[in-house]
């Protein structure tokens, strides 16, 4: 059995560590980087929720592309699996060893190797901290067009790898758009630098797509370039409550229209998701008067026009009031209370991991009936599990989250595959930014078709002729370890 109870069997084909492959890896990385210590690969064995745990032996920390490849290169000849580690915050099982596979991580490739003012091109090592290039580009008057919850710990490289979503998406769309070039390392060794910088650029194939998502799959990523947005001086915040599913979508429309250009986040949680908050995490408060409310949305605007983002915000919001969308609001004051805004919204994963055992679906879906699959999970689990919705409905992306007293095969049963199934027939995906990993490799079908799979698993054996980049993930293991 792997990790998390799933039902798979190591792949007999791949080699287990000796003695010969730790001599080899100190004679490329040197002593120090070459990790056995028992502590720290507990550390690295287990994922953020510690819901998935493998019992790899082996930690490597490459500092060049040089040394990614000396080591895969190696692995690959020797068919000794491996895991290429970010900064360990997925949410699917996708960045932890199933079985004994050697720990690839990239945090010691961290350097930022070239940022242009003028075009707004960033290029950098993978393993730069997602905060850290926020804080640079800050000084530099520019952003991220990505930010997520947990900007704290995740890297550029595990962002591209995933695809990462996030909470700008809506404003800045992905990571296929932002992402001008990557430099990868193939599973024999070979490095395909695609580091391009350039906007237009229709020579062939564009390869750095297949990296973009495919979640360690593929290749290793090195390096990456992306286009980073100028940095606009007026931001807003509002934090908004409604009193039912409804008025939330309403407001999305009218959002979209009223607010269109300016619009940069629409984000909502419910009731649920709020307590949650307000009882797991430290000196969070609700920022509205005590009362009852179903619903939260918080609407951030961006622009380069102080007075009339703000005017315009404020008028959209009184609007919204008088007509009966928003049942009450409060606007930012100061910098300080904006980031309260945003702690309560990107606290929640962190509040559902301290509330215990957690199942979680990443569903993008219909927007009009996306919150039907909330209240039918609600009716199905009844007292036995509490469920909460939230996500970045902008997008169309549900968060729907179980949290269990224990990991329950009989709630597990309640759960799944109805949630699948439920996606499928609304013509939404199974995973909408988080991936399919280890948690949902054999669920692909229920987004893509057969054909469509074999074509990925003709890529993946193409790329990856002995399966030893991230074995058991993404693809079904039926077609992954054949
Ligand atoms: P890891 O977790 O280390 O790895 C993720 C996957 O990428 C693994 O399969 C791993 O093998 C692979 N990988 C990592 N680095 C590389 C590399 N250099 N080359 C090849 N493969 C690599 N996700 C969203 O999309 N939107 C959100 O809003 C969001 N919010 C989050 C909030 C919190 C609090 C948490 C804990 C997670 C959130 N996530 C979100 C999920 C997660 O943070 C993202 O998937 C993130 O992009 C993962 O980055 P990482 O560096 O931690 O990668
Ligand atoms: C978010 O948007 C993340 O906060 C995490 O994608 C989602 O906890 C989750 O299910
Ligand atoms: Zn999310």
């Amino acid at each position: 059995f792997g990790s998390a109870g799933t039902k798979i069997q190591r792949n007999p084909s791949f080699a287990t560590l000796n003695s010969d492959d730790v001599t080899y890896f100190k004679g490329v990385l040197g002593e120090k980087n070459v990790v056995q210590d028992e502590d720290r690969l507990e550390f690295v064995n287990a994922d953020w929720m510690h819901k998935y745990k493998g019992s790899s032996r082996l930690l490597l920390l490459p500092t060049t592309t040089d040394q990614v490849s000396q080591i895969l290169k190696y692995c690959n000849s020797r068919h000794l699996a491996v895991v290429p580690q970010g900064g360990n915050t997925g949410l699917v099982g996708g960045s932890v060893p199933v079985f004994d596979e050697v720990i690839i991580s990239m945090s010691s490739m961290n350097n930022i190797v070239d940022f242009d003012k003028v075009s707004g091109m960033l290029v950098c090592e993978a393993g730069c901290i997602l905060e850290n290039l926020i804080s640079f580009l800050d000084n530099q008057g520019f952003i991220m067009p990505l930010d997520l919850g947990a900007k704290g710990s995740c890297q550029i490289g595990g962002n591209v790898s995933t695809n990462a979503g996030g909470l700008r998406l809506i404003r800045h769309g992905s990571l296929h758009g932002n992402v001008l070039g990557l430099e990868a390392v193939l599973a024999n060794g070979n490095v395909l630098d695609m580091l391009g910088t350039l906007r237009k650029d229709n020579t062939g194939y564009d390869l750095k797509h297949l990296f973009i998502g495919s979640e360690g799959s593929l290749g290793i990523v090195t390096k990456v370039s992306i286009l980073t947005p100028p940095k606009l001086s007026s931001v807003n915040i509002a934090f908004i409550a409604c009193k039912d599913y409804l008025s939330c979508q309403r407001l999305l429309l009218e959002a979209k229209r009223k607010l269109g250009e300016i619009l940069s986040a629409f984000e909502f949680w419910d009731s649920e998701a709020m307590d949650l908050v307000l009882n797991h995490l430290e000196g969070v408060r609700n920022p509205l008067p005590p009362s009852v409310h179903n619903f939260y949305v918080l609407i951030e605007t961006t622009s380069s026009d102080e007075s009339y983002d703000k005017e315009k915000l404020e008028a959209f919001l009184l609007r919204s009031m008088e007509s009966g969308l928003i049942s009450d609001g409060v606007l930012a004051q100061d910098i300080n209370q904006a980031s309260s805004f945003w702690r309560i919204r990107e606290g929640i994963p962190e509040a559902l991991m301290r509330a215990g055992p957690i199942y979680k679906y990443d569903l993008s879906l219909p927007v009009e009936n996306m919150y039907n699959l909330v209240e039918e999970m609600r009716v199905r689990l009844a007292q036995k599990a509490k469920v909460v919705g939230y996500g970045h409905l902008g997008d169309g992306n549900l968060h729907l989250n179980i949290s269990a007293p224990q990991y329950d095969d009989m709630i597990l049963a309640q759960v799944e595959p109805y949630v699948y199934e439920w996606t499928s027939k609304h013509r939404g995906s199974i995973s909408a930014e988080h991936g399919l990993g280890l948690m949902k490799a054999n669920e692909i079908f229920y987004s893509k078709s057969h054909e469509t799979v074999q074509v990925m698993a003709s890529i993946k054996k193409l790329l990856d002729p002995n399966g030893i980049l991230n074995p058991y993930k993404v693809l079904p293991h039926s077609l992954s370890t054949h």
